[in-house]
């Protein structure tokens, strides 16, 4: 039988057959009888297919930090496109990859100063871990297998994130997943720590388990803890006070790396350049995606401190050190993309303007304390999380109806479970965010 083709229409056409495109993490058979389609955007807002200007509480997915459509970016995209798509990434490279590494290395905390160029946050992960793991051997410590994650820690979907991250439902349908994995507890304790404003007081012992699993493992056998400084996409969980400090204690005792996921904290999101600046830990390896490019192309980045990288460089010369990259590694578009977006976040002053907004933020998203279904509020920088109770017998169909309630007024919101997650560009005004929230509130009274 032959196919019928997809007319992609112009601005303001929906396509006229949905059935070919295969949508990640989404309800397909739900989404393609009501299909949400944008197909514009500037600055704050989004356009959808019937013209509807939609706010952007999202930052897209935690990623257009300095907000859409930003000239700078997309002249910088188009030139680079221009006079060079593309340079093959091994054993070959063009001056922009030297040039955005530089920049990034500056941005750093301490002495995380080499980078090593992905494509996504997965991406980023997955070479972190193998950095990890391979950094013991070349030390001669072969013995250190060990991955050690989190529950309810996300760290994308290749089979690194999804073996040391915390969520089932992102390993369930796949079988096997990579061996020596544990786990930390999550932080999480709403009988301790409900409507916490900004860090949590309670919960630093959380970290102490990771001394159990030193029992358990030898600290000797562990090569790596990761975590997300701040769990994003199971709900937004800051870490208690200390909590991290404590951790970074612990590996520090047995020689353990720290791996910090900053693909949603890096750049700006908690009002700082990355979280480890926020709270003032260092970790050995931070991953990073999303905000380095404002999500124009995809880029993502793994950063390691000059000891780790030091330690590879020590074998013979001709020989290749890391047997890892990608072709798209500093692609020359995403590198365009990223030094542009880089220049914004700096005469912008965009890092420091999100932390002058993090009170007001603050104060408006606590405001929805008092609305129905709301069980708890988390926040930090110009994050925050909203809890509601689950409807009972139909978990996640309340944010759901939340969600559609708030597309519907023209506002864009996330949900995971019954937690509405909020990560808007950082270049957000007062009167946005009481958009987002009266939105939230508005919602919430129209679903059961
Ligand atoms: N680590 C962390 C901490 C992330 O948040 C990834 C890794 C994976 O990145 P890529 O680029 O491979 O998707 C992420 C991604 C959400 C949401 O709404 C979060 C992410 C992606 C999509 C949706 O919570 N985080």
């Amino acid at each position: 039988m032959a196919k019928t083709a997809t007319a992609i229409g112009e601005h303001g056409l929906a396509p006229n057959n949905l059935e070919a495109y295969w949508l990640p993490f989404t309800a397909n058979r739900q989404f393609k009888a009501n299909p949400r389609l944008l197909v514009e955007a500037k600055d704050m807002h989004y356009t959808a297919t019937d013209g509807r200007k939609i706010l952007d509480g999202t930052a897209g997915l935690w990623c257009v930090n300095a907000g859409h459509g930003r000239s700078r970016i997309v002249e910088a995209v188009q030139r680079q496109a221009a006079r060079m798509d593309y340079a093959p990434a091994f054993q070959m490279s063009h001056p922009h990859a030297f040039e955005l590494a530089a920049r990034v290395a500056a941005m750093m905390p301490g002495d995380l100063d080499h980078i090593f160029f992905t494509n996504s946050g997965s991406e980023s992960v997955d070479t972190a871990l193998k950095i990890a793991l391979a950094y013991h051997r070349v030390k001669g410590n072969a013995q250190r297998t060990w991955l050690i994650g989190r529950e309810r820690g996300y760290h994308g979907v290749g089979f690194g994130g999804i073996s040391v991250g915390g969520i089932a439902n992102n390993t369930k349908q796949f079988g096997a997943t990579l061996a020596n994995i544990d786990h930390l507890p999550h932080t999480h304790a709403p009988e301790h720590n409900a409507f916490s404003r900004g860090q949590p007081k309670w919960g630093r012992h959380r970290a102490d388990a990771l001394e159990d699993l030193v029992q358990l493992h030898g600290g000797d056998c562990i090569a790596a803890v990761i975590v997300e400084p701040v769990a994003g996409s199971t709900g937004v969980l800051v870490p208690p006070v200390g909590y991290l400090r404590r951790l970074r204690e612990i590996c520090d005792k047995y020689g353990i790396l720290l791996i910090f996921d900053e693909v949603i904290t890096g750049f700006g999101r908690l009002g700082a350049s990355f979280a480890a600046e926020h709270f003032d830990v260092m970790p050995d390896i931070m991953t990073v995606a999303k905000g380095i490019t404002n999500a124009a192309v995809p880029m993502g980045a793994v950063i390691a401190r000059k000891a780790i990288y030091d330690a590879f460089m020590t074998g013979p010369e001709n020989m290749i050190e890391l047997f890892h990259g990608y072709t798209y590694s500093a692609h020359p578009l995403a590198c365009a993309a990223a030094l542009a977006t880089l220049d914004i976040y700096q005469e912008e002053d965009l890092f420091e303007r999100a932390k002058a907004m993090a009170p007001y933020w603050q104060d408006a998203v606590h405001s929805l304390r008092a609305s129905r279904h709301v069980v708890d509020i988390r926040d930090l920088g110009l994050v925050a999380g909203i809890e509601l109770e689950p409807r009972p017998g139909k978990p996640t169909a309340r944010a759901f109806e939340t969600f559609l309630a708030c597309f519907e007024a023209g506002v864009l919101i996330r949900t995971t479970s019954d937690i509405i997650a909020l990560s808007p560009p950082l270049i957000i005004e007062k009167g946005q965010v009481d958009q987002i929230v009266g939105s939230i509130d508005s919602a919430l009274k129209l679903v059961a």
